[in-house]
């Protein structure tokens, strides 16, 4: 369509047609009515924009304050004593009695009530706090074995993160810890799962772990075949024990069913020279089951729950009587 000259130039293009002749095409527009038409589409479209802008900008600084928040309310917690450590003996089949225990942490947060530790040890590896949460636990567990009186050579077994394994504050957290309950001579052990092992990129772990051993501090692998297992890592990685899982050991049926897998890592740890330790043992079934099979040491609910440090100390001087 023909407008006015002063119309402003919005598109132009020239066609050849198959004939061989060109075709021009041009649109213009009067400034008024572009003027009109960009106002009218920054009406609708910039309080949309500025609406999602803000929206997001208030999502992000929900998430960063929330994460802080739950930094500082594991802080806050730690201050205030809200974390203790229960204790599940550990049961050696040689001498027939309980060798050990598992340190176990707990969390009960006034007016939620006890908040589940997987949940809770999962939340501070994803935010950073696991060295911080175990170093805490190392102190609670330092004090309560302070207060007992075990034999010599009495398993102090606690968990430890991958991120904390192949830190370089390793070292200098377990010496301490060994260094402070060193009175009772008991044998400390350090569970550590699949995962520290296969992430350990740069060796600082396997250079941790060699050093400890050295010390004589003893090293298992927790939950053994639930990780993404490889068994070459087993090769190159020497520790002391497998920790296998409570769910190969409830494999073993109600009728004392065979359970494979669990004869497999059985077998497989006795070959590379590694001690049992089998978790989750609930029943007499099973108990007969792993002792027939040279199973070292054993942990579950039919041996004894995890209990708090001095129920643990009463339960212990229990066994003895
Ligand atoms: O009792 P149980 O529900 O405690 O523990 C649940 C899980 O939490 C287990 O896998 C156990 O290994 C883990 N866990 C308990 N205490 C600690 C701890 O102090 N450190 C780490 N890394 N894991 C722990
Ligand atoms: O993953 P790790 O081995 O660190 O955790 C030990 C976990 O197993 C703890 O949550 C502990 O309370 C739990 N546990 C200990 N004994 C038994 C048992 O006999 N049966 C079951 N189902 N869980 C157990
Ligand atoms: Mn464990």
């Amino acid at each position: 369509a023909r407008v006015a000259s002063s119309a402003m130039p919005l598109y132009r293009e020239t066609v050849s047609a198959p004939s061989g002749a060109s075709i021009g095409i041009s649109v213009r527009v009067p400034p008024d009515a572009l003027a009109r038409a960009w106002t009218q589409c920054m009406l609708t479209y910039l309080p949309v924009a500025l609406l999602a802008s803000v929206l997001l900008g208030l999502g992000a600084y929900r998430l960063q304050a929330s994460r802080r928040s739950f930094r500082e309310q594991l802080r806050r917690a730690m201050r205030a004593g809200e974390f203790h450590v229960y204790y599940q003996p550990v049961y050696g089949q040689a001498s027939d009695r309980c060798e050990g225990v598992e340190a176990l942490m707990r969390w009960d947060c006034p007016g939620v009530g006890p908040v589940r530790p997987d949940i809770f040890i999962a939340a501070a590896e994803a935010e950073g706090m696991i060295v911080e949460l175990t170093r805490h636990l190392l102190t609670l567990v330092e004090r309560d074995v302070g207060a007992w009186s075990m034999p010599p050579g009495f398993h102090v077994g606690v968990n430890l993160a991958a991120e904390h394994v192949s830190s370089d504050q390793l070292l200098s957290d377990i010496r301490a810890f060994v260094a402070s309950i060193a009175a009772g001579r008991p044998q400390v052990v350090l569970e550590i799962t699949e995962r520290s092992l296969i992430a350990d990129d740069n060796g600082q772990a396997r250079r941790n772990i060699d050093a400890l051993r050295a010390e004589g501090v003893l090293v298992a692998i927790d939950d053994f075949g639930t990780g993404h297992c490889s068994f070459s890592y087993l090769q190159r990685f020497p520790v002391d024990y497998l920790k296998i899982d409570k769910g190969f050991v409830q494999a073993i049926g109600p009728a004392g069913e065979e359970a494979p897998i669990l004869d497999a890592i059985i077998a497989l740890a006795h070959r590379l020279g590694l001690a049992v330790v089998a978790e989750g043992v609930e029943t007499q079934l099973q108990f007969d089951y792993l002792k027939a099979r040279g199973v070292t040491f054993l942990q579950g609910y039919f041996l004894a729950r995890p209990m708090s440090a001095t129920e643990f100390a009463r339960w212990y001087a229990g066994q003895q009587a």
